[in-house]
């Protein structure tokens, strides 16, 4: 497929080769022979509880992580978004309003000697919040950058004690039909499902994060618990987490469910590694009209690179 080169930040829309249309395309079949058995499971949305984290924001700002480009507009981030549980295109934003993120809890299990589960208002009480610029690259090769809040997911997984066996944390989103319509499509391998192992998880650039510009998360972005791995693919940094499991399997995450030959475990940045379908070599800078080259690791190798010795012979973006 010829990838055409147009200006403007609207490029990722219209760029042939989102995740989306590929698998719509190849799974429409299957949808086709077994839409009898969909049900009806229209809902309308419903409030839930009031989120009254707003008092924790903003929140230090940690000068360690800086950016090489402006923040991303935030009425741009806001609103551009990969959140598949609530429709394949990137305006899912009105859409995801229906999620309740209160009462909201997170589930901590696997091989930990403290597994629990945790109200979401008790962890932003225990975890050591702080600000952090982050750039993130989609593998549909958009890019932004974004002032997120959280706090170093290593935290997390030190108070939940890992035990022998524990080599890859495993995170889930919720599940739940009735809201996110995105989930009535059951060609999807619901629930969204990542994995890291345990070293990435445990270094310093993977964070968990609470908020966005110096506010509670929007619900468009993940709320109220995300990811943030800014050396991976956007795909690693999952949203609305309800589950965090440490295990000693590598886990089959979403997107590897569904193209196993372009979207794999490791999801490293790697612009000399291209798609099976299109380039890696450049991004578009959303909110921008600026292409710019994309780097190895996003350009945090200073971080990272040391976890990979040893692998380079992986396809890292597999
Ligand atoms: N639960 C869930 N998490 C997800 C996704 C998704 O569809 N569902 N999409 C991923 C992809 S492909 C990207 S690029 C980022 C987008 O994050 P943003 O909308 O905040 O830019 O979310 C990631 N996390
Ligand atoms: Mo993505």
């Amino acid at each position: 497929m010829v990838i055409r080169r147009s200006k403007g930040w609207e490029i990722p829309e219209r760029h042939a080769t989102p995740e989306h249309v590929f698998f719509a395309r190849r799974t429409v079949l299957k949808g086709v022979a077994a839409a009898s058995a969909v049900g009806v499971l229209g809902a309308l949305p419903t409030l839930g509880a009031p989120d009254s984290s707003g008092a924790f924001y903003p929140a230090k700002r940690n000068e360690a992580f800086a950016l090489d480009r402006p923040v991303t507009p935030e009425a741009v981030n806001t609103r551009y978004n990969n959140f598949y549980e609530f429709g394949s295109s990137k305006s899912i934003a009105d859409a995801a309003e229906s999620l309740k993120v209160r009462p909201w809890t997170v589930k901590i299990d696997g091989r930990v000697g403290k597994p629990q589960e945790i109200a979401i208002d008790d962890l932003l009480k225990r975890m050591p919040l702080e600000e952090r610029l982050y750039r993130h690259r989609c593998v549909e090769a958009w890019s932004m950058a974004v002032p997120w809040t959280g706090f170093p997911l290593r935290a997390l997984i030190e108070a939940a004690e890992p035990q022998a066996g524990a080599n890859y944390v495993r995170f889930e989103t919720f599940l739940d039909r009735a809201v996110a319509p995105g989930q009535r499509q059951f060609w999807y391998p619901w629930p969204y499902v990542e994995g890291l192992t345990l070293a990435e998880a445990s270094n310093d650039l993977a964070f968990l994060v609470t908020g966005a510009y110096g506010k509670p998360l929007p619900k468009s972005m993940g709320a109220p618990l995300r990811l943030a791995t800014p050396w991976k693919y956007g795909f690693k940094s999952i949203k609305s987490i309800t589950r965090i499991s440490l295990v000693a399997e590598r886990p089959k995450t979403f997107w590897e469910q569904l193209g196993p030959s372009e979207y794999g475990f490791w999801a490293n940045v790697n612009p000399m590694v291209p798609h099976p379908r299109w380039s890696q070599a450049n991004e578009e800078v959303l909110g921008t009209h600026e292409r710019r080259p994309t780097e190895l690791y996003n350009g945090y190798g200073e971080f990272v690179a040391g976890l990979y010795s040893g692998l380079e012979g992986e396809r890292l973006f597999m």
